[in-house]
């Protein structure tokens, strides 16, 4: 009798779970910084596995970032060169070709490029940027509700689909949180985290912008910019009349009667404090300051704790053993620094984003990388451990080698261009080039300003070295790398 032998071989390239927060700064995650909080589970990742120190993105806004991380192209090949542009869906992503490949596709959170998901078995989106709490989703196609705070939907929903999952194909996970991003909303059972906590003010806070003109020009201050109401949350009976209360006002309305007695129960004291005292000038902007801190905090202690959950639940049900994590954010992020919220900039808190990876045991991979990383090296490195072709058009890297301590050529220089102007934050549009010691910017569109920095001895980018005598050859330098590298990528200035 013929015997027919079966071909049973288990699959065993690797899960693959892509954690991607919303403006999470690495100055707020404790493997970088330990300044202004513990993220021990954050933590975690970076110590049983990589991290990156010089991870940094192409073009520091939402969806452009989003963009460049599914095609591995900066924004003038991928088109989306701003937050106003509909994503072509139509492109090859990585989530794309693992499919392709046989891998279960799923992507659960924010997904911000108006176009919906491609490359995806599974996907359950938010609308635009979301709520915050009892947010909306577009599950594959069909609109639904949610209850309750959108880190720990976004972690739920993600656990579960996890546990329906039936096949033995391998997966890739993508997920998205809202969080940290404006208007830090926390949730409500966090609120007593940092009670009595003063945080460390940044030495340039107060700066004059001096030598620099773009950066005078911006709309983000903490001081002059940050609304009361609707960023600091001091919903007084009427006296403030602030340009943003509405949205405030808005928003809140969406909080269930339990949750809303819980958020007046905590700002209700501070607000009244904020009446009494009536500071002004320099006191008032360094309260503001707090009061920021204390809520982005909150929502990145909401964000530890949830990977935290995540990570148990892979550990649980032995996912861990074959399941590449990743953590990163889709950009950095200003904790006061230059007196700033937000980003755009290619200053380095809004230019650097966290990037952390932990490997299954098998790869022994664990350590620091120092070489200068970005966003578009994100697909083919994940392409890569899963064994698919890299396509020749994703214009970044695998990651790889420097994981794994070969010995390769790696770039020496970065490139970076913003385009989003006019936008609510005044930033103009920019592009440059960074190396490990120096850094050069070209403003532009309505103002033609360029700045050079010395990272080694200015690190906070306070002193604009462009017509510094000492500098000429230095920047002679850098302005022919900078063409060398915009014909590299492709983009015509
Ligand atoms: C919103 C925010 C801005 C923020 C952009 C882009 N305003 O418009 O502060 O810069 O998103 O952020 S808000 O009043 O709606 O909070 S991004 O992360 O989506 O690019
Ligand atoms: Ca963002």
């Amino acid at each position: 009798m013929a015997f027919i032998q079966m071909s049973c071989a288990k699959d065993e390239r690797p899960n693959i779970i892509f954690i991607m927060t919303d403006d999470h700064s690495y100055q707020t995650l404790s493997a970088y910084d330990n300044r202004f909080i513990d993220t021990p589970n954050l933590d975690r990742i970076a110590n049983e596995g990589v991290i990156f120190r010089n991870s940094f993105v192409t073009n520091s806004i939402c969806a452009p970032s989003r963009a460049t991380m599914l095609t591995g192209k900066y924004s003038h090949m991928n088109g989306q060169l701003d937050n106003r542009t509909r994503f072509d869906s139509s492109q090859v992503t990585f989530p794309k070709l693992l499919r392709n490949a046989g891998y279960e596709t799923a992507i659960v959170g924010k997904w911000h490029l108006r176009s919906e998901p491609t490359g995806f078995d599974h996907w359950e989106v938010l609308i635009g940027q979301g709520d915050y709490y009892n947010s909306d989703f577009i599950i594959n196609g069909n609109r639904e509700k949610s209850d309750g705070y959108v880190t720990d939907v976004i972690t739920d929903k993600s656990i579960n689909w996890l546990k329906q999952r039936e096949g033995q194909e391998p997966f890739s996970l993508l997920i998205h949180h809202k969080a940290t991003h404006r208007i830090w909303m926390p949730d409500t059972a966090l609120f007593n985290e940092f009670k009595n906590v003063e945080f460390e003010v940044p030495d340039n806070f107060f700066d004059d912008y001096e030598g620099r003109l773009a950066a005078s020009e911006h709309v983000m201050g903490i001081d002059k910019d940050m609304d009361l109401v609707y960023d600091l949350k001091m919903l007084d009976d009427g006296e403030l009349q602030t340009q943003y209360r509405k949205y405030y006002e808005r928003i809140i309305s969406k909080l269930n009667p339990e949750q809303r007695n819980a958020w007046d129960q905590y700002y209700n004291p501070i607000l009244e404090k904020f009446k009494n005292d009536d500071l002004k000038g320099m006191e008032l902007a360094l309260w503001k300051y707090q009061r920021y801190m204390k809520d982005y905090l909150q929502c990145v202690r909401s964000v530890d704790n949830n990977v935290g959950r995540l990570l148990d639940y892979l550990d649980k049900s032995g996912l861990s053993e074959n399941t590449i994590v990743v953590y990163t954010s889709d950009q950095g992020f200003y904790m006061g620094e230059h007196g700033w919220f937000d980003k755009r900039f290619m200053y380095e808190e809004s230019l650097r984003t966290p990037l952390l990876m932990r490997f299954p045991n098998k790869y022994r991979i664990s350590g620091a990388v120092d070489e200068m990383v970005q966003n578009i090296d994100y697909g083919p490195t994940l392409l890569d451990y899963a064994g698919v072709d890299i396509p020749s058009e994703m214009q970044g890297h695998s990651m790889r080698p420097l994981m794994e301590e070969k010995d390769i050529l790696w770039r020496d220089a970065i490139y970076y261009h913003y385009y989003e102007f006019p936008n609510e934050h005044g930033v103009k549009k920019h592009y440059g080039i960074r190396t490990d010691r120096y850094k050069l910017i070209h403003f532009y569109d309505g103002i033609d300003v360029w700045e050079l920095y010395d990272l080694k001895h200015d690190p906070r980018e306070m002193q604009n070295l462009y017509h510094d005598s000492g500098y000429i050859e230095v920047m002679k330098m850098l302005k022919s790398k900078l063409v060398d590298l915009q014909i590299e990528v492709g983009e015509k200035i």
